[in-house]
């Protein structure tokens, strides 16, 4: 049709056609590059059909095909006043006031980003939180915000998911414009595994801030103030909302570990506070603060600082209701939860139960419990997309105090265990673990920290060594590059430093670092990443696919590779981008507002002698063909 339209356009007819009427006529461009994206559509569909996609090869196998249930509601009236209402109209003293003047716990649901990456190795796809994020703007505007970006959603939404995560950003935002969003943002490693200069952190937050991104929760994965304050400053200067988290690991209840103390938390949060934070997380990543012991450090912390104070911590205990419930009774203003479906375990406590348990008492949250109830039945049926994602993991017994593993890297290591032959000796590498911590000094383990240790664990059951043979053994030992990061300062630096012993073992010499790694680095040259990005994107330059590029240059590269070839794939509904589709079946696909494809898989061709086979489809009702590669 494009061509078609082209000749017989009168401009063209009238032989006066140049280059400039496609300058001038741009709704021939648009329908040329509507049928590109149809094309390309179609053809990863041909791909997916004839060749699998490798995200899910050898994986068991999602059954679930229809839609999950959307609750219902009133679309045409304009969302309720939430949070991001009054932050817009009264800044973030407006804000931090209404926090101050709410009597009932407030909640931010992780189930968009934690309560994933916790559970199903952050595969959720944009998709399906957009189905059912204009339910959340519309019936639950008292949620204190929704965490759904940062962390591993970052690269991993375009490593294996093929999809932008500004786009997801933007969307979410559009879509719910009356809650606050939250991020994670990892200081100086900013959503990656390791330092990088200061103006990319700086650069990032910007453009998180334009896409839409409210709270952010700055934390060092060594609770380093110092290398907290990049990300810290730059959130302030673009008008973000800073939380800062003080990391908790140890036991406050145990008067063996001295290390990490009371006062070392109150002095960390004091530090944090003078930093300009507007909000405190606590963020027990591991799941390790018992209920006394929150008492303890609410107290205190609510004694000596003035910040509204959030509280995140990991289920994995099975026991992380009473520390919220116990930190609750103190004064605690916000709780991290994830909804049913997608709670406990290694993920957030359950939101609804956890509202249900807070009603009729004075911190009763003003949340609907029915409400509730219809979200988490959407992401009960969502969860099934997921199936090949679903992760088997050992419950955590009492060594969960001892080894302190990130929920989020709980599952990730078993299977790492598990695919190196080592899954009988789970509690091996759980010791192991246990005991590099302790060979390392007690560090604060979150990522990428938390990625040295698991990593050195491995290397230590898979060599058949103890943690001590590390510092005995007179053979050359090939250590971890994560390891070499850490103990060589590249990660910044722990309280008291990093036993003298253990670096000159494992650095063999090579002096460590003991600045601020950001302070060593020069600048990254943003206008060569400019320019190199847009080669990759075939776009106009930005600032945003410029730092896409300075965080992730491999990951950036094949994403734009795959886009190239195959289009937005993240239209596609979540069975048919993992599966394709079955003869007869058809499909809606959006691939914008209000442009709607059909699309019907009829059948596969035979292959021909070079491998192709053809791929014939209907496309709003008329027959389409491509040509794949049977790789099969
Ligand atoms: C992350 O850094 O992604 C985490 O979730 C750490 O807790
Ligand atoms: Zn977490």
């Amino acid at each position: 049709p494009f061509l078609l339209k082209l000749v017989n356009h009168p401009t063209f007819l009238a032989g006066e056609a140049t280059t400039r009427l496609i300058d001038t006529t741009p709704e021939l461009f648009r329908l040329a590059r509507r049928r590109d994206r149809a094309t390309k559509l179609l053809t990863y569909l041909g791909e997916t059909i004839v060749n699998g996609n490798s995200l899910v090869a050898g994986r068991p196998v999602a059954t679930r095909t229809t839609p999950a249930p959307v609750p219902t509601f009133k679309p045409a009236e304009k969302p309720p006043r939430g949070t991001a209402d009054i932050f817009r109209e009264e800044g973030v003293e407006g804000l931090i006031k209404w926090i101050g003047q709410q009597k009932g716990l407030l909640i931010t649901d992780t189930t968009m980003r934690d309560a994933h990456q916790s559970l199903l190795a952050t595969r959720v796809r944009t998709h399906d939180m957009l189905q059912v994020a204009p339910a959340y703007a519309h019936l639950a505007p008292q949620l204190f915000s929704l965490e759904m970006w940062g962390g591993a959603t970052f690269d991993t939404s375009m490593r294996f998911l093929r999809e932008s995560p500004w786009q997801r950003l933007a969307d979410l935002r559009a879509t719910v414009p009356n809650i606050l969003t939250q991020m994670l943002l990892r200081a100086s490693n900013a959503v990656g595994y390791t330092n990088y200069p200061d103006n990319v952190v700086r650069l990032f937050v910007r453009e998180a801030v334009q896409a839409g991104m409210d709270i952010f929760r700055v934390f060092d994965a060594l609770n380093w103030e110092e290398n907290m304050r990049v990300a810290m400053d730059a959130v302030l200067a673009e008008g973000g909302i800073c939380e800062a988290s003080i990391c908790y690991t140890g036991d406050l209840q145990n008067p063996g570990r001295t290390k990490y103390d009371l006062k070392y938390y109150v002095d960390l949060a004091k530090k944090l506070e003078a930093g300009g934070a507007h909000l405190l997380a606590i963020k027990d990543m591991a799941g390790l603060l018992k209920p006394q012991a929150a008492i303890t450090l609410m107290r205190a912390l609510r004694e000596e600082v003035g910040l509204p104070i959030h509280l995140h911590t990991h289920d994995t205990a099975g026991i992380q209701a009473s520390t919220i419930l116990a930190a609750a009774g103190e004064g605690l203003q916000i709780a991290d939860a994830a909804l049913a479906p997608l709670s406990g375990g290694t993920s957030q406590v359950n939101l609804n139960t956890l509202v249900e348990a807070l009603r009729f008492t004075d911190r009763e949250s003003s949340l609907d419990g029915d409400t509730l109830t219809r979200l988490a039945t959407y992401w009960q049926a969502a969860r099934e997309f997921y199936l090949p994602f679903e992760s088997y993991v050992l419950p955590a017994t009492g060594d969960l105090y001892e080894h302190e593993m990130p929920g989020g890297q709980y599952t990730n290591l078993f299977q790492q265990a598990r695919a190196l032959g080592l899954s009988d000796r789970w509690a091996g590498v759980c010791r192991a673990y246990a005991e590099v911590n302790e060979l390392f000094g007690d560090i604060v383990k979150v990522t990428p920290t938390s990625k040295a240790v698991g990593d050195m664990a491995l290397f230590l059951v898979a060599n058949e060594m103890s943690a001590k043979d590390v510092l005995t053994s007179d053979k050359q030992l090939a250590f971890p590059a994560s390891v070499l990061d850490l103990i060589g300062g590249r990660m910044g630096q722990p309280p008291g430093g990093f036993p003298a012993k253990v670096s000159e073992v494992i650095l063999g010499g090579e002096e460590p670092l003991l600045v601020r790694p950001g302070s060593t680095m020069p600048a990254a040259d943003i206008e060569a990443a400019k320019t190199k990005a847009a080669e990759m994107t075939k776009e106009q330059p930005s600032d945003r696919d410029a730092v896409t590029y300075l965080l992730y240059p491999k990951v950036f590269e094949e994403f734009c590779a795959h886009r190239e070839k195959y289009g937005n794939v993240d239209a596609l509904p979540t069975p048919n981008f993992l599966y394709g589709q079955e003869p007869g079946d058809e499909i809606a696909v959006d691939i914008e507002p209000g442009k709607r494809l059909i699309v019907k898989f009829l059948a596969v061709g035979q292959p021909y002698p070079n491998g192709a086979r053809t791929v014939f489809f209907e496309l709003n009702g008329q027959p389409r063909e491509v040509e794949v590669i049977d790789r099969s």
